[in-house]
């Protein structure tokens, strides 16, 4: 960022942060264009006190010196300049010959978390897909939040149902595997300023209790920690149910629009408290208690994140929180987990002719959810012949090499594609085949609304992002893009029946329900609230389609069944008998951010692998120690840190190091990769079976004082 010179016109300008969905208002100073400062915004009147070092560094990302700006063309080791004429002309050609030759499902998408930030970006790439006819669709929710549409899908009938946290009338926050004090309140939801919200809410009395392995961040302001073994939060929850059964703790008058509760009853007496116990290593004693105080609060809460939902029981830990909040009456009603008034339906996000795929996957035949693949199943698409399978992948705002399990696999598929398009504002790991690299347009370029995630905050709160400086000359929004490919392949998107321009299509939402329109929205630069927080949505929208929440679908109590059943399945693994699992920085966005924010982060970090203190001192570890880790899938060098605050048996690694940003001019790395790519040890075959996420926490692992093999698995080649 430049210095303000005194002579020079600044201007501010009012938008929001699109690096989370914490969505923080943002005050921006520019100076024709020139960002010259970026603040929180106090005029936002819903998310002021929210605000991180990675919205203060956004500009150093948007400026960078290796940020693509001109669509890339690959030369060999380099890339060179092209026009987007000739990138859409040539793009497209082999587009139209392979989808003439081989059908639609050889091109196939991946999209990760940036790309759902946007609306126009995520609108127009799903009407690309819908437009070609393409089921090969696979996103970031399969590394991430699957177990929560899955379940959404199966209790509530929407993917998109999602339940925010109604934090400031809660007196009692159940909060497993979610660490708010880093990673803020966020789900596929918006609870801006959440964390603070629950410790005034704690302050004033209301209990935390928070089940994590780690003593984490958030887990140290609690009024109770549960060091839970990792993946097993199941059967605390199972083992609460339970008792909450047992003692007729829980509300029937609540579960009236509810069908399978009397099911839930059975399933939850099949296991006893003790068996529970030994599965979750928690106190029995400790889980009758938090049953107790649970379901004797005036209001609570339990939510369930990332912690379990990326590992092998992550669909089960989902179903059993809200089963919870069911039973003892916390659904859809103040101070507990409601379906917010908004701007839109949001159960018709996935109705109508755009109803997502539900044809199993060519290769492995899981189901998707939500309508996409799983991203472990990415290299077998592509490398497995037959009729279907990928020859040309577009990777939108993702970095999955880095981002999901054993991810030179995927690196070596990604070599094999005759088209491979990368749209990303830098070169990463994942995009070092890509024959065409395509800009990304940086969030404080672009000015949208974004219908959907209006949806998912926790009061009726709207703000349209402003553009605050232009993109840089002759760069197209990725929306555009997709549209001009799709005019070149003569596939009309929305079945030519729409206008293809993301504002029309943001105004037809609004439309159908009729409380704001666009230019109301857009004339309140700091965002508005627009009413009064309501509930009774669920209920509404439940009735609107004559039906009932379903307490146990089939298929959730058929693996729980499974997994009473399968003792070995919950013991631990004698040759890997440690579980390793992730972490987040503040600095930091998943893998993105090393090149700024998470430049400051000072000290060797993303190579350490944090181990309890007795672990460490049976092995004769100590502070700084090289040890190799070693899973199943593949093995690390990591140096040991030792830790009081993580329960025994269980090792920490943060996910995002390891990869590489290029410089694609020069064909070079730009800056070395820092730290080593954790998620190598994670196996692409080892899968939660209801939701196909990967073990990304709770990888079974060994470590070692001294490497086992000289061949260390690494993305560098
Ligand atoms: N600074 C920062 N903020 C972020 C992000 C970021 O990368 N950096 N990422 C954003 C994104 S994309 C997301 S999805 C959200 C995620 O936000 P959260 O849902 O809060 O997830 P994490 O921050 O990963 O915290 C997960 C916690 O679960 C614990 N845990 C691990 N395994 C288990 C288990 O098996 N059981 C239990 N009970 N706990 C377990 C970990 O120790 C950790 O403390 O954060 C968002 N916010
Ligand atoms: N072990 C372990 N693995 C994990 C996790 C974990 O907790 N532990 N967390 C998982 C989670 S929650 C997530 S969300 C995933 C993330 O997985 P991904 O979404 O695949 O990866 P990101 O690291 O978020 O990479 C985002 C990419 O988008 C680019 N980008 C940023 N803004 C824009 C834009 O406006 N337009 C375009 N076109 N591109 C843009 C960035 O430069 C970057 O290359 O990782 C998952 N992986
Ligand atoms: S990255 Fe930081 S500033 Fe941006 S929305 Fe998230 S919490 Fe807010
Ligand atoms: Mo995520």
């Amino acid at each position: 960022m430049n210095t303000v010179s005194k002579e020079r016109k600044t201007q501010a300008k009012y938008t929001y942060c699109s690096i989370c969905e914490q969505a923080c208002g943002l005050k921006v100073t520019v100076s024709e264009d020139e960002i010259l400062d970026i603040e929180p915004d106090k005029g936002n009147p819903y998310t002021w006190k929210d605000f991180c070092i990675k919205a203060k560094m956004a500009d150093d990302v948007r400026s960078h010196p290796v940020r693509i700006r001109t669509p890339l063309k690959r030369d060999g080791s380099k890339y060179v300049k092209a026009s987007y004429e000739e990138a859409i002309e040539e793009i497209g050609k082999k587009l139209k010959r392979l989808i003439d030759a081989q059908g639609p499902d050889s091109v196939g998408v991946y999209s990760g978390n940036p790309a759902g930030f946007g609306f126009a970006n995520s609108t127009f790439q799903s009407a690309f897909f819908d437009a070609i006819g393409s089921r090969q669709r696979f996103w970031v929710g399969s590394v991430d939040q699957n177990a929560l549409h899955l379940v959404a899908n199966r209790m509530y009938g929407s993917n998109w149902a999602s339940l925010q946290p109604d934090i400031d009338l809660c007196k009692c926050f159940l909060f497993i595997g979610t660490n708010p004090a880093i990673s803020g309140m966020n789900w596929v939801g918006k609870v801006p300023d959440g964390w603070r919200r629950v410790l005034k809410a704690v302050d004033q009395g209301a209990e935390l209790m928070i089940v994590d392995p780690r003593l984490s961040e958030s887990a140290q302001k609690a009024t109770l920690h549960i060091a839970v073994r990792p993946e097993q939060d199941w059967a605390l929850l199972l083992g609460m149910v339970q008792t909450i059964f047992d003692h007729g703790w829980d509300k029937p008058e609540a579960c009236e629009q509810a069908n399978g509760v009397r099911e839930l009853r059975r399933i939850a007496g099949l296991a006893d408290l003790d068996y529970l116990s030994r599965v979750c290593g928690v106190e029995a004693e400790t889980i009758r208690d938090v049953a107790q105080r649970f379901a004797h609060a005036s209001t609570a809460m339990c939510v369930a994140r990332t912690g379990p939902a990326i590992g092998r029981h992550g669909a089960i830990t989902e179903w059993l929180s809200h089963v919870l909040n069911l039973i003892t009456g916390r659904t859809d009603r103040p101070g507990g987990r409601f379906l917010p008034g908004s701007l839109v339906d949001l159960f018709t996000l996935d109705e109508g002719p755009n109803f997502p795929n539900t044809q199993p996957s060519r290769v492995k035949g899981r189901p998707p959810v939500a309508g996409f693949y799983s991203l472990a199943e990415l290299p077998d698409e592509i490398t497995v012949p037959g009729e279907g399978q990928i020859r040309a992948l577009f990777i939108n705002g993702g970095n999955p090499v880095a981002s999901g399990a054993q991810g030179q696999q995927l690196d070596e598929a990604l070599a094999s594609l005759e088209l491979l398009v990368a749209i990303d504002l830098m070169q990463r790991e994942s995009h070092r085949h890509a024959h065409w690299i395509i800009p990304g347009v940086h969030f404080l370029e672009r000015e949208e609304l974004h219908v959907s995630a209006a949806g998912v905050s926790d009061e009726p709160f709207v703000q349209a992002s402003a553009q605050c400086v232009e993109p840089p000359v002759g760069v197209r929004h990725e929306w555009e893009f997709f549209r001009d490919l799709a005019e070149e392949i003569g596939r009309p998107l929305f079945g030519g029946a729409l206008e293809p321009d993301p504002k029309l299509i943001a105004q037809g939402v609004l439309a159908r329900k009729g409380i704001l329109t666009y230019d109301e929205i857009v004339s309140h630069p700091h965002g508005l609230i627009y009413g009064e927080k309501s509930y009774g949505h669920l209920k509404a929208a439940l009735a609107k389609r004559g039906r009932t929440i379903e307490a146990c679908p089939r298929e959730f109590k058929e693996e729980l069944e499974r997994l009473l059943h399968d003792e070995s399945a919950n013991r631990g693994d004698p040759q890997f008998p440690y579980q390793l699992i992730s972490r987040r920085r503040l600095q930091m966005m998943n893998s993105w951010l090393t090149e700024t924010s998470g430049a400051k982060i000072s000290g060797e970090v993303g190579d350490q692998v944090e181990m309890n203190a007795e672990d460490a001192a049976n092995c004769n570890l100590t502070d700084g120690d090289r040890v190799s880790v070693r899973s199943a899938a593949g093995e690390l060098e990591a140096t040991v840190v030792v830790s009081e605050k993580i329960r025994s048996g269980v090792v920490i690694m943060e996910h995002g190091w390891g990869a590489r940003l290029f410089d694609p001019i020069s064909g070079e790395e730009f800056q070395e990769a820092r730290g080593v790519a954790r998620n190598l040890l994670v196996s692409r075959d080892d899968l939660d079976p209801l939701t196909g996420v990967p073990r990304l926490n709770g990888t079974p692992v060994d470590i070692r004082a001294k490497a086992y093999s000289k061949a260390v698995f690494c993305l560098r080649k």
